[in-house]
């Protein structure tokens, strides 16, 4: 297993449309969302900086898949959030299809991380993503985010019902670890899940 220098990694480009993106080459780990449940925050915890994916108190206003670099062919990238939008119907119209065709698509995508908040899991539309990701075969592995605004038993509950959720709704192995930027909870098994899932040898790396 490759133990990578997630420190290194630097913005490449933001995308409003597939064909945007950096070429379908290499290794490429999403993060998904509802907007506000953290992703941008766990992106920059992961890697250690303050400001490398933007982080917002208004929620909605990242609506390009932003890509980032840890090093050659290897990328993370920062999905739309979705749930509510505050961005203009212009933007909502040319942006609603790239999530689930980023999903549907992407051949370099060989892991999916979901992001939600502890207080607030499973969602329709969080269904409706793994549901798309499960139909691929990609990997997935959930993130309850800001498990600092919950007391532990409550912390232990919600995982719990999660996991016997998730048991009857989906037949995939998913992995489901509690999470919190703040407290930089659980942010070794995320960079341990990324490790495993960035040095695949049967993926043909550049
Ligand atoms: N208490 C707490 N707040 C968090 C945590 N992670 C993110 N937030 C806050 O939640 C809001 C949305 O975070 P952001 O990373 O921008 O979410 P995104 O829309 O999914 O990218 C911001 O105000 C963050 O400061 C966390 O672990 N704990
Ligand atoms: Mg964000």
């Amino acid at each position: 297993m490759c133990n990578l220098n997630y420190c290194i990694t630097r913005f490449i480009l933001s995308a409003y449309k597939i064909f945007q993106l950096p070429t379908d080459i290499g290794i490429e780990i999403a993060f998904a969302g509802r907007s506000n449940a953290g992703k941008s925050s766990a992106i920059n915890t992961l890697t250690n900086q303050k400001k490398l994916a933007y982080t917002s108190k208004s929620p909605g206003n990242t609506q390009s898949i932003n890509v980032f670099q840890i090093i050659e062919g290897k990328r993370l990238t920062d999905l739309p959030g979705y749930g509510y939008s505050i961005a203009s119907k212009e933007i909502r119209r040319t942006c609603s299809n790239v999530l689930p065709k980023y999903i549907q698509k992407r051949q370099s995508l060989k892991g999916l991380i979901i992001l939600m908040d502890i207080r607030h899991p499973l969602t329709d539309i969080d269904n409706q993503v793994i549901k798309l990701a499960t139909q691929r075969n990609i990997p997935i592995m959930i993130l309850l985010t800001k498990a600092d605004k919950l007391m532990s038993n409550a912390i232990k509950a919600q995982l719990n019902m999660v996991l016997y959720k998730l048991s009857f709704m989906f037949t995939a192995d998913i992995q489901v670890e509690i999470f919190s930027s703040l407290k930089k909870i659980g942010v070794n098994k995320l960079q341990q899940k990324l490790n495993t899932w960035f040095s695949d040898p049967y993926i043909n790396q550049i």
